[in-house]
């Protein structure tokens, strides 16, 4: 396939200020009539390359008059015209299937009913048009069906009137006020509940908020509708930013391949970013919903309202939507708390998102489908969904409102929208509204440096290096960074990569833990700022009374990863002391993941367990601090995941890790025993009355159902009673959950399979259970390949639908290091990224990408990669989406 540079791009040389499309809907066969209105955009006549894929023409009419094949010419992806006025309207009639599209691109079926998905090229697959986000478009849209199967017939926009048509039918048509790029374009055709409210937005206007899904679903959209309030309400207090719209709706789709998509005042959602009950959903699934709500309703501002103006600039939307949908989240998880307690549930939030870029963006960034956060090439561009442009993009952001400060930050975003509204622009034209806000406040600041962050890959290592001098009481902090070519990098030719602004705030201790009050730090916190914009530079500290403990890259200041020799005594100090909520958190986990890289090291050498006092005396002084709030201390006390520890072993042994962590969580089970009996005990009831997915009520569950495991890791004779009785008693899925995990540890494999088999007989009829039940099965160390293969003869088991394909397939390559990683785990691999592939590429691309760093494997791990990816790679015919990922793995 060929690759597309962002410096090639063009202007679309035609506008389309109109768009009407009429669509006779069927499952089998839906015909569109689309009459699009053209106009020259320079004197010259340019030819018209309309996208079209997987379409059947039925008639061209140019100007009324229909076209021969003499007039246009016609290819899989494009139909071409050479027309010869400034103005002139083309209409097009066409057939689509949506029951045969299996790649969930364009309109399609799930369930019974019909659904689009657009971004960023679906909607080509529905009729031709110019489907590139540049060029917008104001659209009314016919949709006509059968009334009884397709009762709801929903688009963008307005309602502006409906009828009954003959035999049967009906019709509805729909206005969208604003113009927009065909990536946002949507309808939905089928039989729903609905959940609706009605809420006045800050100017007075009044707007219909509505959640559609599937009929006899309607319990579980409680808590989406209100989140959807939360998230209007929100973005008009802290960006001020309004609803445009007099009707928002939500639909809910059981098949999907993302999580959810923004399409103008009408956004299709994975069933799973909708539905919650208490029966039905996790703690971490309402919060999930939260922030999916959240974000796609951000994007009416920042994607819709300002889009892209072409798709090297996703970031421009998604990492500032995801910015701001964290952002959303901290502030409903400190809602109505103490000032301690808030700070400490924004920590949780801020470690949780790191923890997540951690173990999904730094790999990606040291591997083969590296690439800056505004990419310079790709040949298929739904290969570029990735951490880096959304959590790597919001860690940008992130820093640029760190530089700027709230007050500056949101006076750049309201600059952003005076310049652009309605337009599709780029991540230069964010930056320069950035910068213009900062300079009209702070003329000698700039964001020059900062820019290169839009142009480089990789994840620039800081390296730190204190002096103190005693006599002097002088302390010289010299930090310096660097970031070496990776992936494509790696091929271009004398290629220099300038020194990145990173903001790196620190702190300092004294060696009883106490701050150390340094010049020009924050007097409640302690926190200094470096600005690094340089390759290397010092910063001198006066009066330092003694030799400081440093703690580094406070609440993760920046995207990098720090190089700093410091002794497990310092980090066990950090880790009971630091007043960084994050930083302290870091220290521990940095603790805890030298001895996970020991127990890995010895794992094949048979040596007796590690010393674990100072971790284990380490975490009883968290455990009895009674400041720390459960929700923290759950994740203080949890072991960092494999993928974030194997970022520091070279060769990489991912079973050795994963053998290492089970190993260690044991015997910290069996070492803190009491402790972890204590916090069970302490937190069994989270909420006193009904059920409440808070982030306080889930804190306490979280921490709770953490000691459960550590206790059933260590086969403590009290956890199989706690676990069993937890399973079969609790209110609520959370809990559940726990209970089932917690019998499955238990080495007679009979308790887990009882609870395993009761638990499917009572929710088989709930397929996000189902997926559940699945998911746990996959990823359990107990699950070998053998297991995985017979989990898919289960008769619930499909690859159509991505979230059944997710559950098990996925879950068991993605996050079953211990079993996935032999010849046989990367057979089966390799076998399920091609039979995916002919049916859902977007969803084989992502499977593909499960060994992204393969080359770091111990070499007899790395031979059986390379050849389950050549296998892969001689696999014809591979869509455009797996041959990239798998061509880049191979170079
Ligand atoms: N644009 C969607 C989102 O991130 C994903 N395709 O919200
Ligand atoms: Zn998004």
């Amino acid at each position: 396939a060929p690759t597309i540079h962002r410096r090639d791009y063009q202007a679309f040389p035609y506008l389309l200020p109109r768009t009407q499309l009429f669509f006779d809907l069927d499952a089998e066969r839906t015909r569109v009539h689309a009459i699009l209105e053209f106009e020259r955009v320079g004197d010259a006549a340019l030819p018209l390359v309309l996208n079209g894929e997987q379409l059947t023409l039925e008639s061209l009419l140019l100007n009324g008059q229909a076209l021969t094949t003499n007039d246009y010419q016609l290819t899989t992806e494009t139909l071409t015209l050479n027309p010869d006025s400034a103005r002139f309207t083309l209409e097009i009639t066409a057939f689509c299937g949506p029951q045969a599209n299996t790649a969930l691109m364009g309109l399609y079926v799930s369930g019974n009913s019909l659904f689009t998905q657009c971004e960023a090229e679906g909607f080509r697959r529905i009729t031709w048009f110019p489907d590139r986000p540049d060029v917008m478009s104001r659209y009314t849209v016919t949709l006509r069906a059968d009334k009884s199967r397709y009762p709801v017939l929903l688009s963008n926009g307005n309602l502006a009137g409906t009828r009954d048509l003959p035999d049967g039918r009906h019709e509805a048509v729909w206005e969208d006020p604003f113009p927009k790029p065909s990536y946002l374009f949507a309808l939905v055709a089928g039989t729903f509940d609905c959940r609706e409210t009605t809420v006045q937005t800050r100017s007075g206007r009044s707007a219909l908020l509505q959640i559609y899904s599937d009929p006899g679903t309607r319990p579980k959209t409680a808590w989406a509708l209100e989140c959807l309030k939360r998230s209007v309400a929100w973005d008009e207090t802290r960006f001020g930013l309004e609803l445009d719209l007099d009707r928002f709706m939500i639909v809910a789709a059981r098949d999907f391949n993302m999580g959810a998509m923004e399409n103008k005042g009408l956004n299709v959602f994975n069933s799973s970013y909708i539905l919650a009950d208490p029966d039905s959903a996790t703690d971490a699934s309402y919060e999930a919903i939260e922030s999916v709500i959240g974000h796609e309703y951000f994007h009416n501002w920042t994607g819709n309202r300002v889009t892209c103006r072409d798709w090297f600039q996703l970031s421009l939307k998604e990492g500032l939507t995801v910015f701001r949908d964290q952002e959303f989240s901290a502030d409903m998880m400190a809602h109505g708390l103490g000032p301690h307690e808030a700070a400490s549930a924004r920590a949780v939030k801020r470690i949780d998102d790191v923890a997540m870029l951690r173990v999904a963006q730094f790999p990606e960034d040291a591997g083969p489908m590296a690439h800056p956060i505004r990419p310079e090439s790709y040949q298929e561009i739904g290969n570029f969904y990735t951490a880096t442009i959304y959590e790597k993009g919001a860690e940008v952001i992130r820093m640029m409102h760190t530089l700027l400060g709230e007050e500056t930050f949101q006076a750049g975003i309201q600059e952003y929208f005076r310049r652009h509204d309605g337009q599709a622009v780029t991540c230069d034209d964010f930056v320069n509204a950035m910068e213009s806000a900062w300079q009209a406040r702070q003329p000698e600041r700039n964001l020059k440096v900062f820019r290169h962050w839009y142009e480089q890959a990789g994840t620039p290592l800081v390296q730190v290096h204190l002096n103190y001098d005693a006599a002097q009481q002088r302390c010289t902090i010299t930090l310096s960074q660097s970031n070496p070519p990776v992936g494509i990098e790696r091929q271009q030719q004398g290629l220099h990569k300038p020194a990145l602004h990173i903001p790196v705030a620190i702190g300092m201790l004294d060696k009883q833990g106490q701050t150390l009050a340094v010049p020009g730090a924050d007097s409640t916190t302690g926190t200094v700022m470096l600005e690094l914009t340089q390759t290397e530079q010092s910063w001198v500290f006066e009066h330092v009374p003694t030799a400081p403990v440093l703690s580094l890259l406070r609440g993760f200041s920046a995207p990098v990863r720090i190089a700093y020799e410091q002794a497990d005594a310092e980090l066990a100090l950090l880790a009971s002391h630091d007043t960084d909520p994050f930083a302290r958190w870091e220290a521990g986990q940095a603790l805890a993941a030298r001895q996970l890289l020991l127990l890995a090291a010895q794992h094949d050498a048979a040596q007796p367990a590690a010393d674990i006092t100072l971790l284990k005396h380490t975490w009883q002084t968290l455990i009895a601090d009674a400041s720390l709030t459960p929700a923290y201390l759950a994740r203080v006390l949890s072991l960092p995941p494999e993928k974030i520890v194997m970022a520091d072993m070279l060769p990489m042994n991912p079973a050795a890790v994963a053998q290492a962590r089970l190993q260690l969580r044991q015997q910290l089970g069996e070492q803190l025993a009491q402790e972890w009996l204590h916090i069970y005990h302490a937190h069994q009831h989270a909420d006193a009355g009904a059920y409440s997915p808070d982030a306080v009520s889930a804190g306490r569950r979280a921490l709770k159902n953490l000691a459960l495991s550590y206790l059933a890791a260590a086969q403590h004779p009290q956890a199989l009673t706690l676990a069993q009785t937890q399973y079969e008693q609790s209110d609520n899925l959370t809990d559940r959950m726990a209970g089932l995990a917690a019998l499955m540890q238990w080495k007679d494999p009979s308790p887990g399979q009882a609870a395993l088999t009761g638990f499917y007989d009572s929710w088989q009829g709930d397929p996000l259970i189902v997926d559940r039940w699945f998911a746990l099965q996959a990823s359990s160390p107990a699950t070998q390949v053998q297991d995985v293969r017979r989990l898919m003869q289960h008769p619930a088991f499909t690859l159509r639908t991505p979230n059944r394909a997710r559950a098990v397939v996925f879950q068991f390559c993605q996050n079953n290091l211990l079993n996935v990683h032999n010849p046989q785990g990367y057979a089966f691999w390799a076998e399920q990224v091609v039979t995916l592939d002919a049916i859902n590429p977007e969803i084989a691309a992502r499977l593909a990408r499960a060994f992204d760093n393969w080359a770091q494997y111990a070499p007899d791990l790395r031979d059986a990669v390379r050849q389950a990816l050549e296998s892969i790679r001689d696999h014809a015919p591979l869509s455009k989406n797996v041959a990239e990922i798998v061509n880049k793995a191979l170079q």
